[in-house]
């Protein structure tokens, strides 16, 4: 059903973003995760932070692919801060970082409106030009970060090194983050909601195909906030009772409390792009070709053979906009916490709620084989 645009044009956006700008993960170990995303997922490194530039307490390597930026973060001593949040979380996203053209700004009408605090706008400078960052809380330890940046001209920020490798394997087609996926816990999906429509003046993206209801086979509520101009969009998942546990529940136990779930992040050739991450060894969860046998009917006329989304297990829902496709990586850390999406998108502006029996009974197979259902 047709997503209804968000912010009525005559209400000014107080904040306004650009987009996302990066998202760092906290790793156990920061060198390795940056050789995995380089190897698994293409993105190239650009940028790098830590003993060789100065910094004494951490490393972080930073890779790009089209506009998504991913920064990995490890500890270089005990009893960090760091450390405790991967003690507690394990492998996890900590920075969902927006860019913004004033962080100043971003970062007084948010606290204003309630936000904590986590980053006093600081300003930084190198011989590139300059950047603000600010910051702010949300749920568990997970936090937004402001960027402005319209003045710099640098590889990614002050202190940063560039960093270029010899081994550079290709990228595979992804260009931008579609949207970030929080899980919530028990009952706090309000309290989230509220959170994003009245410090961040998000909008709820109203749809008709809201996820709003519990079934047998998701046990989980879902509900989409997006920012005004609907560049950065907020799924927020809160676990429900079901038959079986929640495999919101199950994060929650693995994770420690609320945190990211999925990003998911779009390509425009998702055939091409599940090639290139099949044969560099990324895990997806599949669907049974039961799910195919029928899908024409459902789906109507598409571009691509069903045969080809059948063998690479690519899910596809029909809106009233358009269609989308979709796959999901397993979780890329050994607890069953956080992973990828890949997105398609050809019209449709929704999130697959027609997918949702054959994902949720594909995450149910997983979860019954490492014994949390
Ligand atoms: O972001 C979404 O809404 C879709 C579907 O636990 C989804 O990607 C929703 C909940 C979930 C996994 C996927
Ligand atoms: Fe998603």
């Amino acid at each position: 059903m047709e997503a209804v645009a968000t912010l009525s044009p005559t209400i000014t956006d107080f904040l306004p973003l650009n987009g996302t700008d990066y998202l760092e993960l906290y790793v156990g170990n920061a060198r390795q995760s940056a050789h995995y995303f380089q190897t698994a997922f293409g993105f190239q490194p650009i940028a790098h932070a830590g003993l060789a530039t100065g910094l004494r307490d951490r490393e972080s390597y930073v890779l790009q692919q089209g506009k998504i930026r991913l920064m990995l973060t490890s500890p270089l001593h005990n009893d960090s801060a760091i450390g405790q949040h991967l003690d507690k979380h394990g492998d996890g996203v900590k920075v969902v970082a927006l860019w913004v053209d004033d962080a100043r700004r971003a970062f007084e009408e948010t606290m204003n409106r309630g936000a904590s605090a986590y980053m006093e706008p600081t300003r930084e400078q190198d011989e590139h030009g300059y950047v603000v960052r600010s910051g702010i809380h949300t749920y568990g330890d997970t936090v937004h970060v402001f960027v402005e940046r319209n003045d710099y001209q640098g590889i990614f920020l002050p202190g940063y090194e560039p960093w270029h490798p010899e081994y550079r394997p290709t990228d595979a087609g992804l260009n931008y983050v579609d949207h970030m996926v929080g899980n919530v816990g028990w009952h706090e999906m309000n309290q989230w909601m509220t959170f994003y429509h009245d410090v961040m003046g998000f909008q709820q993206l109203v749809s008709f195909d809201d996820k709003d209801i519990s079934t047998d086979y998701t046990a989980l509520m879902s509900k989409v906030m997006s920012n005004g101009n609907g560049r950065v969009k907020f799924p927020i998942n809160e676990p429900a009772e079901g038959k079986k546990k929640s495999q919101i529940e199950e994060y929650l136990d693995f994770y420690g409390g609320p945190g990211i779930q999925h990003i998911a992040v779009a390509t425009d050739n998702i055939v091409e792009t599940v090639l290139t991450l099949h044969s560099r060894g990324v895990e997806f969860l599949t669907v049974p070709d039961t799910y195919y046998a029928n899908l024409s009917e459902r789906i109507g006329q598409i571009d691509e053979e069903i045969d080809m989304l059948r063998q690479l297990g690519i899910l596809a829902d029909r809106d009233d906009e358009g269609y989308l496709l979709q796959i999901f990586t397993k979780p890329i850390c050994p607890r069953p916490t956080l992973f990828f999406e890949i997105i398609q998108r050809k019209g449709a502006r929704s999130f697959g709620k027609g997918n949702f029996k054959a994902l949720f009974e594909a995450i149910e197979r997983e979860q019954a084989l490492r014994g949390t259902l």
